[in-house]
Parts: C-alpha cells; sequence; structure tokens
C-alpha cells in the first residue's frame, strides 16, 4: 500500500492491460492528427458541442484532450480514428413493462428480466404477458437518500444485490429458487459488509467481468479523501471473488481495490477485447466515461474530468452534469450505452473511439438510470422518474425496449 505507482506499472506490464495500453497508444495518435493535420476530415474538437440534431439522434464530438500515457505506450496505430460509427438505435422504443417504483437495475435470470426497485427493496420479475411479480424483498435494507436496493448481477442460479444495510453498503448472494414465473430467492449471505454509505454518493452498480470476478462502482459517500485512501472501500471500483475474497491477481495485495480516485462509479461494462469502462458522477463540472485500468488512479478529488495531471488516468469522454448525470452503461456490438439521470439522455459512444458520441431521445423519457444488453440484440433501458428528483409521465416508470439498425 506504500507505493500505489508500483502496483500501476506492474498492472501496465500484464496482458489484461496490454488492450487498454493499445487504445492509448491510439488515442495518441489521433490527437496528433486532430492537433497537427488542418486538412482532416474530424470536427473541431470541442466539448459537447452537437453538430447535427435530430429527433432520434444528435452526434457530439469532444477532443480527448492530452491523456498521461502509460509509460512505453505510445504508438503508431491509428486505428481509433474519428471515422468510426456507432452502432444506432432503431425505430421507437416500446415499453415492456410500466408502473415500477424508482426501479434501479435490471440483469437476466436465463431470459427473465429481473429488476432491483431502490426504495421498496423488491425484486421483480419481468413476466411474459408485461405485468410484473415479485420474486423477493431484499431484508434489513436501510433506506434514505441514494441508498437502499442498487445493482443486481445474476451468476448462473445466484443473485448478487448491492443494497444499503445498518453497517453500510453490502453486498449480498442467494440462490434463486424455481423457474420462470414463479422465481424466488433463498436465504442471504453476505459477501461483503461496512463499503461506507452516506444519503449520497453509494455507487451501487455491480457487474460480473469477462474473467469472472465480480466488480462494484462504490461512491465516496461524502467523505473525499477516502477514494485516495487505499485503506477505504470508498470511492473505488472493487474486484473480488464470488465469496467476497481478494483474487489473488488484483493489483494491491490482499485489497480488493481495482482502481480508485473515483467519486461515484454507477456504470460497469466490458467491450468483446476485454477492456473495461465505467461511467462516474462528477461534481459540478465533469460527468466522466473512463476506461479502467488495475491500481489506477482515477483523480478525484484532486482532479475532476480531464485534467492531464501527472499520475491520474484522465477520462476517455466527460460532459457537464447538465447534459450527462451518468448511471448505468452496456456495450452491444461495439458500442457504449449510457444511461443518463439528469441529462434525460440515452448515449451512445463507439468503443473503437470513446471521444465520440451520439444522443438519443434527450427530454423525450425523462431520467434514465441503466441500461442492459436485451434478448437479441436489442437495448433495454429503465427510466428514473418516479421519486423526488423526477417529472412523473405516464406510466412511469418505465423498462423499455428498443433495436439496434444492422
Ligand atoms: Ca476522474
Amino acid at each position: 500500500m506504500s507505493d500505489p505507482l508500483a502496483p500501476m506499472h506492474r498492472a501496465f506490464s500484464t496482458p489484461a492491460n496490454r488492450r487498454a495500453t493499445r487504445w492509448w497508444g491510439a488515442a495518441i495518435a489521433g490527437l496528433t492528427i486532430l492537433t497537427g493535420c488542418s486538412s482532416s476530415p474530424t470536427p473541431s474538437p470541442g466539448t459537447g458541442a452537437t453538430t447535427s440534431p435530430g429527433t432520434t439522434g444528435s452526434t457530439t464530438h469532444q477532443s480527448s484532450s492530452a491523456a498521461p500515457a502509460p509509460s512505453g505506450s505510445a504508438s503508431s496505430s491509428a486505428s481509433a480514428s474519428v471515422t468510426d460509427s456507432t452502432a444506432a438505435l432503431s425505430g421507437e422504443p416500446r415499453s415492456l413493462t410500466d408502473g415500477l417504483n424508482l426501479p434501479w437495475s435490471v440483469t437476466f435470470v436465463d431470459s427473465t428480466a429481473l429488476i432491483s426497485e431502490r426504495d421498496t427493496g423488491r425484486v421483480l420479475e419481468l413476466l411474459s404477458d408485461g405485468s410484473t411479480r415479485e420474486v423477493a424483498t431484499i431484508g434489513g435494507i436501510v433506506h434514505g437518500g441514494e441508498g437502499g436496493l442498487l445493482g443486481l448481477a445474476v451468476r448462473a442460479k445466484q443473485l448478487f444485490a448491492y443494497s444499503t444495510g445498518e453497517n453500510g453498503n453490502r453486498i449480498q448472494k442467494f440462490d434463486i429458487t424455481g423457474a420462470a414465473g414463479s422465481y424466488g430467492l433463498g436465504t442471504p449471505t453476505t459477501i461483503l459488509d461496512g463499503i461506507p454509505a452516506a444519503g449520497n454518493h453509494n455507487g451501487g452498480r455491480i457487474a460480473f467481468g469477462p474473467d469472472g470476478m465480480l466488480y462494484a462502482g462504490v461512491g465516496d459517500a461524502g467523505d473525499r479523501p477516502n477514494a485516495q485512501d487505499l485503506a477505504s472501500l470508498s470511492g473505488k471500483i472493487l474486484r473480488m471473488d464470488l465469496d467476497g475474497t481478494v483474487p489473488t491477481d488484483n493489483p494491491f495485495p490482499d485489497s480488493l481495490v481495482y482502481s480508485y480516485g473515483h467519486r461515484n462509479v454507477q456504470g460497469l461494462a466490458w467491450a468483446a477485447d476485454g477492456t473495461m469502462f465505467a461511467s462516474e458522477f462528477g461534481q459540478n463540472t465533469w460527468d466522466e466515461l473512463n476506461i479502467i485500468v488495475p491500481g489506477g488512479n482515477y483523480g478525484w478529488p484532486t482532479v475532476e474530468g480531464i485534467a492531464g495531471a501527472e499520475g491520474f488516468v484522465d477520462p476517455v469522454q466527460q460532459w457537464s452534469p447538465d447534459k450527462a448525470s451518468p448511471s448505468g452503461i452496456a456495450i452491444v456490438d461495439g458500442t457504449v450505452f449510457i444511461a443518463n439521470l439528469r441529462g434525460e439522455i440515452l448515449r451512445a459512444v463507439p468503443v473503437a473511439d470513446p471521444t465520440q458520441s451520439t444522443d438519443y431521445y434527450t427530454g423525450v423519457y425523462g431520467r434514465i438510470r441503466d441500461v442492459v444488453p436485451g434478448p437479441d440484440g436489442t437495448v433495454w433501458f429503465l427510466t428514473n422518474n418516479t421519486g423526488s428528483r423526477g417529472e412523473q409521465r405516464d406510466g412511469d416508470d418505465h423498462l423499455y425496449s428498443v433495436d439496434l439498425s444492422r
């Protein structure tokens, strides 16, 4: 723990990290193009400049700015040019179910969707007729503010849930009993407890990586310095085995910490090549989309957004919180989809060039909390208009499905 940089250097030399390293190299090459070639057909760099507004999607472009690169990562490859296209959403979203109360997360057991509700503590099952039934109510939840029942993830026939209990935030696992139409939960096993909790910044997203490990986005719980303290679980992305123990190949010995210097991470997803993405709420200036490398320091609270400061990994893209406030993310067909609350936008970012983005449905469906890969290549997303911050629309809240054009 005494030398945070040592694990970073070790991490950057691992095979798992070469993918990210290649991307950084490509980004640097792209920057050279942006800054050194006036005849480049790329749009003018700028944060959040909308170039082609439309009813279904508007494309924005942004400078990737000067990201500090891991040592030795410079590459002549320019594969991540800004000409890469984003998979497009097609047609109108269809409401799969409505009447949800502060839904927070959606995941699947076999082909059945399970939905968490933050304040009721319920896990719901989506039935084939579009109605929902209660699978279980998670016990021992301490409700208040942004705490409650948050992220869900399923592995085989076990449900993992991140919720706020009397000792702080915790991750529990449950055997899933029954079958579609009659799912239930067994008794809980708490695999991690005592994650600092607060009215705000509880993180709460959990997801399984391609390595089979469970990852959790944890907020700073309002105690900013903890994000830089490797002895604290606050302001981190954690990586654990399915029983909550530390994997032997985590970047810091005997520590669940996978990356640090985060303010509030509520979105985790992996590209087909294993590159890990995470969304993060900023304070007042910049919300972030980051590529996560093991042992990386993402800057909070020292810096926010693309700072170019030594020792910190910069986001690959940033947005003003009023145009974003990103919660869940999902990767489908080479595109990172980002659910945005305050910005009321479903945003699409190409994995091949994460400095670009396309906005969908701005203001149409209200606050968007989560997005997941749906069946058959569709994209599913949850609204979040119930509760004190939302402006309720008919039938809120909804789970929607939308097609991708191919
Ligand atoms: Ca950051």
